[in-house]
């Protein structure tokens, strides 16, 4: 349909005031939420996925595409709540204890949004007990841990290891990501998964749900 091609294209231009009136014309013409977004938000933010993976847009053109992505999102994000819209599951990411660095993190959690995820965004220095208390609260499957020092790398052992402790979060994937980590290392610390970019993350995540 020609009007979620164009909802797509607003996301992929990072138009936002095109895609909050597209969306909400869609809704004034009764398409559902979960048309809306599944035919027209994951769509776009799945081209600005794969443009970004091959260098074909950059972080700045991506978080625009976010911002357009959230415009709709905030139209249709109560039509959602009310309906028995399947979400893919849901998502709680951080970043580690000690480290402030936010901006891979957030380009995580829009592309998880955008991937049709509920995302819990714990925010940043955050230690292993919240993330366990941010699993329980929202019954999350799956914790994404964020890390862009080497010397907080290793607090990712102390998440992982709180999780698998505590009878109420010891079935939750985890899995990492950050400019110093490796696959190695994430198997080395008993990650289920290591994502290089935040696309990759929203292709794991969704293996991991
Ligand atoms: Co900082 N910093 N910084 N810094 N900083 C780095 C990381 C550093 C490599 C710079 C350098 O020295 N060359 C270096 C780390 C060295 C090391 O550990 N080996 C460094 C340092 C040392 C520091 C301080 C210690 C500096 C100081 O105070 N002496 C300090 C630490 C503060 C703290 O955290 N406690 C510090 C502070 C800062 C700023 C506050 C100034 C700022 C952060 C602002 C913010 O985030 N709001 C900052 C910045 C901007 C950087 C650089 C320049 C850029 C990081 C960035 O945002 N990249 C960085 C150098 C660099 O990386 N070139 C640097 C863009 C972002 C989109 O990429 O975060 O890698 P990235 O995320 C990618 C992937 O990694 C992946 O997907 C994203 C998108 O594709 N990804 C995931 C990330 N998280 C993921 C999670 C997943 C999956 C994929 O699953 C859950």
């Amino acid at each position: 349909m020609a009007k979620f091609q164009e909802l797509a294209d607003a996301i992929i231009k990072g138009d936002n005031t095109s895609s909050k009136e597209l969306a909400e014309k869609l809704v004034a013409d009764g398409v559902s939420a979960a048309e809306i977004l599944n035919e027209g938000l994951v769509p776009g933010m799945n081209v600005v996925g794969t443009k970004f993976k091959a260098n074909e847009m950059y972080i700045p053109e991506v978080l625009i595409a976010a911002r357009a992505m959230h415009a709709a999102m905030d139209i249709i994000k109560p039509l959602l709540a009310e309906s028995d819209v399947e979400m893919k599951g849901t998502v709680v990411v951080g970043t580690v204890q000690g480290d402030l660095h936010d901006i891979g993190k957030n380009l995580v959690c829009m592309m998880l949004e955008g991937g049709g995820f509920s995302v819990v965004d714990a925010g940043v220095d955050i230690p292993a007990d919240k993330f366990v208390e941010e699993v329980k609260k929202s019954g999350a499957k799956v914790v994404g841990i964020s890390a862009l020092l080497t010397t907080t790398m290793p607090g990712m052992k102390d998440v992982i290891d709180a999780l698998k402790a505590d009878p109420g979060t010891a079935d939750v994937k985890v899995m990492v990501g950050g400019a110093p980590l490796t696959q190695e290392y994430a198997d080395s610390i008993g990650a289920a998964g290591y994502a290089a970019d935040a696309s990759s993350a929203v292709d794991l995540a969704g293996e991991l749900v």
